[in-house]
């Protein structure tokens, strides 16, 4: 089998790319190590920036996007239970984000990709890319018993912090950096209205919590825990308490709480791997890059990723032009360093995981400045919808 590029991995980034790619007239095929329905069903990111509702849209896949999403213009950050709203649209420039579940994003993606002219192959075991160091690249892997082997130009690695992709890469020629947060995050989602009309940051004194949704009808809740915790160890009823227990009293009094119809524990991390070009290999998304979903950037970050990328590759494929590639990389981390910045320091004003006092007040004075002046409220703001690609 031949193909211009093979994509490693069926979650946002890789079917993103897919899509573009075919829109561009570059053959693609996409491998995947989970079933379609695993992927479909996964409930991770809810909250879009402008961005990448403008890279569904690019691809005519934004219907349901613009039926469905709900537009946010500002944030709440509570602490201590005092609320204080911060309007996004006023600091820079109208800009809003949208509320819509990864989950349908993947849906909308994956619709357009069956429908479209290349292959996907879901349940590919032993994927395996290999020779990205030349020119004929090429990977192989098993599809129900058969071994495949593909030949092709490039290879994009888009299967996450666990994949193979990275992995593949010889140790000298990648440099990581990696940070560990000491508390994960659990989530739950239920069919109950979601309690505020924006999504509220909350750090009390018994940690950090979130209110968030994807529909009217649909909430998606979260509060930090220890890392130790385990979904079982936490029955419907000790989260709605708890969540209560860390909201201000204009929330946790109306909020209406039913049975859970998913709940997972995420652990928080920040990750960047520096290049994200090896050769015929490029990265992009959670491949490259990993940051604690404080702030909602994971999934905008694998867009933008996407976006440098498709320039990248049609460039390439209309003219060999090499150049475009390695420019990639630099593009990508640019943006990538900052998002991880604003990441980083978002999870550490909203959290609580140390007992230093001055550490505490120091957060204080920090909210105390982002809510009240100008400035604070326009950095907040301009980070929170998404810098400029
Ligand atoms: P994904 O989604 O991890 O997809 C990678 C795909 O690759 C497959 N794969 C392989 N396929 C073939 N062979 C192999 N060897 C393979 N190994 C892996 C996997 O099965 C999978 O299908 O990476 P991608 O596409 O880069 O997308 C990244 C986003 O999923 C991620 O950044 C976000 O979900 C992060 N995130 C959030 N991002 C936001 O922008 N806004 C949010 O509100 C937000 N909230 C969140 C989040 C992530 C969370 N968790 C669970 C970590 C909330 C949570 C709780
Ligand atoms: C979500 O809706 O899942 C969500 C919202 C905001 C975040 C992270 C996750 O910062």
């Amino acid at each position: 089998m031949r193909t211009q590029v093979v994509i490693i991995g069926a979650g946002p980034a890789g079917l993103l790319l897919g899509c573009l790619l075919d829109k561009h007239g570059i053959d693609n095929v996409v491998l995947e190590r989970q079933t379609a329905d695993y992927v479909l069903a996964r409930i991770r990111a809810g909250i879009l920036e402008q961005t990448t509702v403008d890279l569904m849209h690019r691809l005519e896949a934004g219907d349901r996007l613009s039926a469905e999403g709900i537009i946010h213009h500002g944030v709440n950050i509570a602490f201590d239970k005092k609320m204080e709203a911060i309007p996004l649209g006023a600091s820079t420039g109208g800009k809003v984000v949208t509320a819509y579940g990864q989950t349908e994003v993947t849906k909308d993606l994956y619709d357009l990709r069956i429908a479209g002219p290349s292959q996907t192959f879901y349940q590919a075991e032993d994927v395996s890319p290999a020779d990205f160091d030349t020119d004929s690249p090429s990977v192989s892997f098993r599809h129900q018993g058969t071994e495949h082997h593909i030949d092709c130009d490039i290879i994009v690695g888009c299967d996450g912090y666990h994949g193979v992709s990275r992995a593949s890469v010889p140790e000298a020629a990648i440099t990581t950096y990696e940070k560990l947060y000491p508390f994960g995050w659990l989530g739950l989602l239920a069919d109950t209205p979601p309690v505020a009309h924006e999504v509220v940051y909350a750090n009390d004194v018994r940690g950090f919590a979130l209110c968030s949704m994807r529909s009217m009808t649909r909430s998606r809740y979260y509060i930090q825990c220890d890392t130790t915790d385990t979904v079982d160890g936490w029955s419907d009823d000790a989260f709605w308490d708890e969540l209560r227990r860390r909201l201000p009293a204009e929330l946790a009094e109306p909020m209406i709480t039913g049975p859970s119809i998913e709940k997972s524990i995420a652990p928080l991390r920040s990750f960047v791997a520096e290049p994200m070009r090896f050769g015929r290999l490029l990265l992009a998304g959670d491949a490259a890059h990993v940051v604690p979903p404080t702030g909602a950037k994971g999934l905008n970050l694998a867009f933008s990723d996407i976006h440098y990328l498709i320039e990248a590759l049609s460039a390439f494929f209309a003219d060999k032009d090499d150049s475009a590639l390695s420019e990639y990389s630099r593009r990508a981390l640019a943006r990538i360093w900052k998002t991880e910045r604003f990441s980083w320091y978002l999870t550490n004003l909203t959290h609580r995981f140390n007992d230093d006092p001055f550490e505490q007040k120091m957060k204080e004075a920090e909210l105390a400045y982002i809510t009240t002046s100008e400035a604070g409220r326009i950095s907040l703001a301009e980070n929170y919808v998404g810098l400029p690609l």
